[in-house]
């Protein structure tokens, strides 16, 4: 995708890519303070009748708990080093937001599957604001009719906004990889309703 900070349309939705959002080093500073200040939690989900814990470790910041995939995450208050960064993503984004999940992928076998942000809470054309820091992965896109596909590498710094009415039409996804990763957060900002 081209490296401008306008919003690019994709069928049925669209996407706004910034890979150098944040500054390596102001970057590398908030991925270790991230890494080593936040209480990460592992938790379990039920998956074709088993309980299975997540290949990820999370954390929930803002004003209301959030249910998704049968979870209830308790809000905490948001810390201010995030606060501050909420306030630049809103700014770009031209949308203000309440809350942030952060993910930690701790290496390449950790990752999100396939879904779409379209829980009810969130509105019905949510703008969700995903922030990346640390090891670059790929992040995949896939249209539910056509089956047009997109891939992203976000990298450090980067942010990636999705908006429209691209979750009702899109799923997306944080596949595993084979190669050496060193640990990835990510932060998706949104408005719980
Ligand atoms: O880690 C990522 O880039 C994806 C996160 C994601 O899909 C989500 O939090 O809904």
């Amino acid at each position: 995708m081209e490296k401008s900070r306008k919003w690019q349309t994709v069928q049925d939705g669209k996407l706004l890519y910034l890979p150098d959002f944040i500054a390596k080093e102001e970057a590398d500073a908030l991925h270790s303070l991230l890494l080593h200040r936040t209480a990460w939690q592992q938790k379990s989900i039920s998956l074709f009748g088993k309980t299975i814990p997540q290949p990820r470790l999370i954390a929930w910041y803002g004003e209301r708990n959030y249910q998704y995939s049968g979870l209830t995450l308790e809000a905490q208050p948001m810390p201010q080093e995030i606060i501050a960064i909420k306030q630049r993503c809103e700014q770009i984004c031209q949308s203000q937001f309440n809350s942030v999940l952060l993910n930690l992928y701790r290496d390449g076998q950790d990752s999100m599957g396939w879904h779409q942000d379209n829980e009810p809470e969130l509105g019905v054309n949510p703008v969700i604001a995903s922030l990346s820091l640390g090891a670059s992965r790929m992040f995949a896109l896939k249209h539910t009719q056509s089956g047009e596909a997109i891939r992203l590498e976000l990298s450090h710094g980067a942010l990636l906004v999705m908006g429209g009415t691209l979750q009702h039409y899109w799923k997306h996804a944080l596949p595993k990889t084979k190669r050496p990763k060193e640990p990835r957060i990510n932060l998706t900002f949104r408005t719980i309703k």
